[in-house]
């Protein structure tokens, strides 16, 4: 079995806690002495930085959000002097202004060692090609993931994102072996090669590694069948590093967290209130060696379930199931709380359509109307009237035992709904602001 950091990963589980609460003490230390912010909330909540004496006393304190760190926009959650910042990045967002995240040079060290754990983990090692099809910029992917695979010695290309047949070229003449992208943009690839007159032996590519978007097993079902490969999940956000946080070993059981630097909880959305291991709910997570952005609770929005199991890979680390969803991409049709992640498992149950699905949310009257789009084969779309016609129900079936609410269904042709190289989108919301 390798491993990147091989003491990190398999070390026992309290061992690591003991790390942990160490660590946890020192960042909230530094948090309250640097960062105004911490201070005066601390302060206001009567809040002693000495407070945590184990590591549940961490549930006592308050948490950060996303709206916290627009309001200190630029610099104002940084923890050191911007003299020791080496590295900025930011996340976009689609409101409000970016959120902006600084690194320092121990920072960049420890997130090219988290990242070359995810790496090795999902199955590439310095023999690899690694081909990065992440956009290299403000955005933390291209840049994450380049830096881990070349510090594990592999052969980095640094592609970046668009003219997917120019990629696919490069994929062929420079022989990668390795995909680093988003999961849509990996089935994007599939479907090119297809319309180039090309297959997956066309290429040499034996591992995938997949994030920044939600994905199903349906989704890894395709992209591993049309590209020959392993395809393995990673997640991170921004906020907290970028990709290195959490990603899959070949169980392809869950998501291994780092979490020697992040300890992560599991929260009640609505309550706020922890919940007990093993519960699905809002992530929650606390830097434990990050210098430049300590960040101490912060609400992720992300909704998964964290469990410790024994894993075949020997990692002792905790695993966290894959987002499937955000307590913040929730849709109100006609007074329903819909989430796409839900639209997305319920296809995955579907015999018959692709994974590929768009909700169109409008307004009919006084009432909302949801539709949504699916595409079909070919075959299935010009031919068979009655196939088609028992799909739709059986769709319209799923859906409303997912969802709760009704939707239409409308099948539409392959390759008619947008691919996205990055983020897949899943609602177009049409109702006007009230
Ligand atoms: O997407 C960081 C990243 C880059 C992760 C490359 C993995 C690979 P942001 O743009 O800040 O950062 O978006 C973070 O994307 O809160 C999740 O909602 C979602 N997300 C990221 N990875 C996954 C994943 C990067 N594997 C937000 N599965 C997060 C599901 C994911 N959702």
């Amino acid at each position: 079995m390798k491993y990147w950091q091989e003491r990190e990963e398999t070390m026992s589980v309290e061992e690591r806690e003991a790390f942990q609460l160490e660590r946890m003490q020192s960042t909230l230390n530094r948090a309250y002495k640097n960062v105004d912010f911490y201070k005066k909330k601390f302060d206001e909540t009567g809040i002693k930085s000495d407070s945590v004496k184990e590591l549940a006393d961490i549930a006592t304190l308050p948490f950060t959000t996303k709206q916290d760190l627009r309001d200190n926009y630029p610099y104002g959650m940084f923890a050191v002097p911007l003299r020791d910042i080496v590295r900025i990045h930011s996340s976009s967002g689609t409101t409000g202004k970016p959120t902006v995240v600084g690194y320092t040079r121990a920072d960049l060290e420890n997130w090219k060692d988290l990242v070359a754990r995810i790496i090795i983990a999902g199955g590439a090692d310095e023999q690899d090609i690694v081909h990065v099809a992440f956009t290299y910029g403000l955005f933390t992917g291209g840049f994450g993931l380049h830096y881990g695979a070349e510090h594990i010695g592999a052969s980095v290309i640094p592609v970046s994102s668009g003219n997917t047949a120019r990629q696919i070229g490069i994929m062929q003449d420079y022989r990668s072996t390795v995909l680093v992208s988003t999961p849509s943009y990996a089935l994007h690839i599939a479907e090119t090669l297809s319309k180039m007159g090309l297959n997956k032996n066309d290429l040499h590519l034996k591992t995938g590694l997949f994030g920044s978007e939600p994905w199903g097993e349906k989704i890894r079902q395709e992209i591993e069948d049309k590209l020959g490969i392993d395809a393995v999940d990673n997640y991170g956000l921004s906020e907290l590093m970028g990709p290195g946080i959490a990603g899959e070993c070949l169980e392809k059981s869950g998501l291994h967290v780092n979490e020697d630097h992040f300890y992560v909880e599991i929260i009640d959305p609505e309550t706020l209130k922890p919940l007990p291991i093993g519960e699905k709910g809002e992530l929650v997570i606390t830097t434990l060696k990050r210098e430049a952005m300590p960040l101490i609770r912060y609400r992720t929005r992300d909704v998964t379930r964290l469990y410790r199991e024994k894993c075949a890979c020997g990692r002792t680390l905790i695993k966290m199931e894959k987002p499937r969803g955000r307590t913040d991409d929730m849709i109100i049709v006609n007074g329903v709380n819909v989430y796409p992640s839900q639209v997305a498992e319920a296809l995955e149950s579907v015999n018959g359509a692709s994974p590929h699905f768009m909700m169109v949310v409008s307004k009919k009257g006084v009432l909302d109307e949801l539709e949504i789009q699916i595409e079909v084969s070919e075959a299935l779309f010009f031919d068979e009237m009655k196939k088609q016609k028992s799909l739709m129900e059986e769709l319209v079936r799923v859906f409303q035992q997912a969802i709760l609410i009704k939707p239409r269904v409308k099948l539409v042709m392959p390759k008619t709904l947008e691919r996205f190289e990055g983020k897949a989108k899943r609602v177009i919301d049409n109702r006007k602001p009230e």
